[in-house]
């Protein structure tokens, strides 16, 4: 396939001024003209012809200044318009004219239909598959859009912008325009047309512009935003105070969307949604469906300033709005909620998903420098490793520089297409400071090695640090990384000491080593007692720590570490150790045994009323299969890690049950009325923590039962339901709990989706055969992304066991389904592949069985660019 590649960047011969769209939206078909405003640049040749982009493209009209083009001067396919023999110089309009047909189009991309809304998604090259344009993002133009619909099935008529004139036409038709002053790239288009219910706010500006806000849902579903356009009031304050950012148009609208690819999308003005990221309430919604939307909602309205005002100059510099915005929402996050545990959260979410792609057969950097499909690379590593960075950028030089940096950026370039060089020399102005070797972070691919090895002579504690990228990528370099280390050295009374350097290879700045070097050693006055060393505190730095720190050194810094972020990892390192041996004990034949101080730690975090009860949780929460096959990293048996957890799970039990039992009733917020707010959240998460120990010990399911049916919100509701799901997979219980969940939520789409994840999670033997009859469950669809991620996503993801069976039916399966899903919808049959990433490290039947499959499904000739890019690669 063809590659793109960073290097050939240049700017187009044209330029586009402004942008004139009239879209006629009719049953079966839509028609576009679109007036583009052009010109010739200056540097560009008086003969080079205008080329644009199209995608499964029907030109029907092609006029130069309102005369027609004629037939000697263009070339039209589907991909692609070519026009010759235009102005040498002058502006100049271009009139292309198209027929779509949305309700055909599956791929969710362009002009779409879904659930009868008409409703767009242009990036990354959506805009194309409207019209022919100069489809890039360093192409900024004013755009100015007409929309023309029937009353009775489009009430609503919505673009970017502003609202300008409307009003009736001939027959049932009726029309509206929008304006958006804003110069920007057209990935960021969008219109939307439908009989929508709207959820109307007001909020004024630091400088007192009055904005409408409005949620616009399905009928009769307006209720379930209210707590979406709190969050969005809640990031428009957060982004005045922390950034200085302000809203600059006088509407914002959101809607929300049946079919979507992703979670949502950052259209000026017009931010369209995967209905999942909008719509709540306690009984249809759990906590984390909560914490999603309160995210997604400040992701995209942070977008605002990061990615629309300042765009990307190519897709190559995708982290630039992608890693800063997720840096941003995780900051809003971290204040709104809890510091501590966004944090350890987000570094959870970042090993889960981040690591494994850094360490596989999809590696790429996090500014990469070639891709066959773009859509691949709205990955764990641009979002979540490019957040990182940014966070390192603060580390390194201090909130305050930080700031300043981030001023810089806005201000110098504010309506501008820019790179990672651009953003970097902010900061390094602002700062002061060389960032040279920092942008490394950018280039080379992989996850560095932090070692750290302790030496203590009485008085003084030495510390070397060396750093490895020798799995480097790719030909990306392994050179050593400017890595930002924060640390503490704490007393056995669970004090910091002072920081007291006597001699280093590497430079200390309050609480942060800055290693540069491959090793460094470090020495410290400690005096008579030797400290715990508390290393990449708050996970400094996106690196896999090696530190062989005694058992009992960990044991008190999991009791007493004043970081809560170092108790979560020291506590954690033990379990994931623990839960290591022991699987590898079962593979071996030999019985796991279970470091009685670990259990106990485990317990004692759960009890600990200095620590928030949402901190608890994450901390009593044994590592998921996955993250213990991770540990382990190669010839993974996941029959044995799935017993070994099992095991903990009993002797956590044995250890802690009727503490446990007693812990929950004290949490329970009895018959008050739900709060979604973060603490009662996280009493509810130590609840829902503690159950899976709780139900294991008990003899029947009836308790978990009588637990499931007396809950009154999702989020218990659907904790007791999984442990049944879990622990008792066969039980009458279990079938007759998913049998009311089924019957209480058969219309609601995002409660079925559920309703699938749960069983395609479920640890039954005949896990595939299970699948394939929920496969043919007349409310299953592959024409819907959610439906598809959440039965396919949730058993490839969900079920170790079951997706990794020995004898391969688990990837046969997965394989088939993402070949039908593919003829549909390329984007997320390829983002579903990518669930084969680890393939490699699992034993060898299963390395064999998962490379048939994969090869089989590669070798089919039908196959898209996205879904054949991810396979290539994941084989390659
Ligand atoms: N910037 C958006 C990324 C995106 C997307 C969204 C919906 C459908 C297809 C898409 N392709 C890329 C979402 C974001 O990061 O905010
Ligand atoms: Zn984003």
């Amino acid at each position: 396939g063809h590659i793109i590649r960073l290097e050939d960047y240049r700017p187009t011969d044209f330029a586009i001024h402004h942008v004139e769209m009239l879209v006629r939206l009719m049953e079966g078909a839509a028609e576009v003209v679109t007036d583009i405003t052009l010109e010739r640049r200056p540097e560009t040749s008086e003969t080079a012809p205008l080329v644009l982009d199209g995608d499964e493209l029907v030109l029907t009209g092609l006029h130069l200044n309102g005369e027609p083009v004629t037939a000697e001067q263009f070339d039209a396919s589907p991909d692609q318009l070519t026009v010759r023999g235009l102005p040498a110089r002058g502006r100049f309009v271009l009139r292309v004219e198209t027929r779509l047909s949305p309700e055909t189009n599956t791929q969710l991309m362009g002009l779409y239909r879904s659930n009868g809304v008409w409703c767009t998604q242009c990036e990354a090259e959506g805009f194309r598959r409207i019209t022919y344009f100069l489809d890039r993002p360093d192409v900024l133009a004013t755009y100015r859009v007409r929309l023309e619909a029937d009353r009775a099935s489009a009430p609503v008529l919505l673009a970017n912008g502003n609202p300008m004139e409307s009003g009736e036409l001939d027959g049932s038709r009726h029309f509206a325009v929008w304006d958006d002053p804003h110069p920007k790239p057209s990935y960021l288009f969008a219109l939307v047309a439908g009989d929508l219910d709207p959820l109307e706010d007001r909020f004024t500006t630091a400088s007192g512009r009055n904005v409408k806000l409005v949620i616009f849902t399905e009928k009769g579903l307006s209720h379930r935003a209210t707590y979406a356009m709190d969050a969005l009031k809640r990031s428009m304050v957060w982004d005045e105070r922390r950034f200085g950012r302000e809203y600059d148009l006088d509407v914002f609208n959101i809607v929300a969307i049946s079919d979507f690819n992703m979670g949502a999308m950052e259209n000026k003005g017009l931010n369209v949604f995967n209905h999942k990221y909008v719509l709540l309430d306690p009984d249809t919604a759990t906590d984390s469906d909560y914490a999603g939307v309160e995210t997604v909602i400040a992701h995209e309205y942070f977008h605002n300033w990061t990615g629309n005002r300042i765009t990307c100059r190519d897709w190559f510099q995708l982290c630039l709005k992608e890693g800063l915005t997720v840096y941003r929402d995780q900051e809003f996050s971290a204040d709104e909620r809890s510091r501590p545990v966004k944090r350890i959260s987000s570094v959870h979410g970042l090993k889960a998903q981040q690591f494994p792609e850094d360490q596989g057969p999809l590696q790429h950097p996090v500014r990469p420098t070639r891709y066959r499909e773009i859509n691949n690379f709205y990955t764990a590593t641009v979002y979540e490793k490019g957040a990182e960075l940014v966070r390192m950028i603060e580390t390194i030089l201090g909130a305050e520089n930080f700031r300043s940096g981030m001023d810089l950026y806005f201000e110098r370039h504010d309506g501008e297409a820019a790179t990672i060089e651009d953003f970097l020399r902010c900061f390094e102005e602002a700062g002061d400071t060389d960032l040279s070797q920092f942008a490394l972070w950018y280039h080379q691919a992989g996850t560095p090695t932090l070692t750290i090895t302790e030496q203590y002579d009485g008085g003084q504690l030495t510390l070397i640090l060396e750093q490895d990228l020798a799995k480097g990528a790719a030909g990306t370099g392994t050179h050593p990384f400017h890595m930002p280390i924060r640390f503490g050295l704490v007393s056995r009374a669970g004090e910091d000491l002072a920081i007291e350097p006597v001699a280093g290879e590497a430079e200390i700045e309050g609480d942060v080593i800055h290693l540069t070097t491959s090793r460094a050693e470090l020495v410290f006055e400690v005096g008579g007692e030797r400290p715990l060393v508390s290393i990449l505190r708050d996970f400094s730095a996106p690196v896999t720590l090696r530190h062989d720190q005694p058992r009992e050194a960990r044991l008190a810094l999991a009791a007493l570490d004043p970081n809560p972020f170092g108790r979560w990892r020291a506590l954690t390192d033990l379990t994931g150790d623990m839960l290591r041996s022991a699987s590898l004990s079962e593979t071996e034949g030999r019985g796991a045994t279970y470091d009685p101080a670990v259990i106990e730690a485990l317990c004692r975090s759960a009890s600990d009323e200095a620590l928030e009860p949402a901190l608890r949780a994450l901390m009593v929460t044994l590592p998921g299969e996955p993250e213990i096959a991770r540990l382990i990293g190669s010839e993974i048996d996941p029959e044995a890690i799935h017993r070994a957890r099992r095991g903990a799970l009993r002797a956590l039990a044995e250890a802690g049950g009727p503490e446990f039992e007693r812990l929950r009733a004290s949490l329970s917020d009895g018959s008050a009325p739900f709060s979604a707010d973060a603490a009662s959240a996280g009493r509810r998460a130590l609840r829902a923590a503690l159950l899976p120990a709780v139900a294991i010990a008990q003899t029947s399911a009836a308790p978990l039962f009588a637990e499931f049916e007396q809950a009154s919100n999702m989020t218990d509701r659907l904790s007791a339901i999984s442990a049944l799901v879990q622990l008792f997979p066969g039980s009458d219980e279990t079938r007759s709990a998913l049998d009311a969940f089924y019957r209480r939520f058969e219309s609601d789409a995002l409660v079925l989706d559920k309703w699938f994840t749960l069983q395609a999670t479920a640890p039954s033997d005949g896990s595939v055969e299970a699948m394939e009859r929920l496969r043919q469950h007349p409310k299953f669809t592959l024409g819907n992304p959610n439906r598809a991620r959440a039965l396919i996503g949730g058993f490839a993801s969900g079920n170790q066991r079951g997706f990794n069976r020995a004898d391969g039916a688990g990837y046969r399966w997965v394989a088939e389904q993402l070949g039908e899903l593919d003829r549909l919808n390329p984007q997320t049959a390829a983002r579903l592949a990518t669930a084969f990433r680890s393939w490699r490290s699992f034993d060898a039947p299963r390395r064999a069985a998962a490379e048939a499959a994969l090869r089989d499904l590669a070798s089919r000739n039908d196959l898209s660019r996205d879904l054949s890019d991810i396979l290539t690669r994941t084989l390659g």
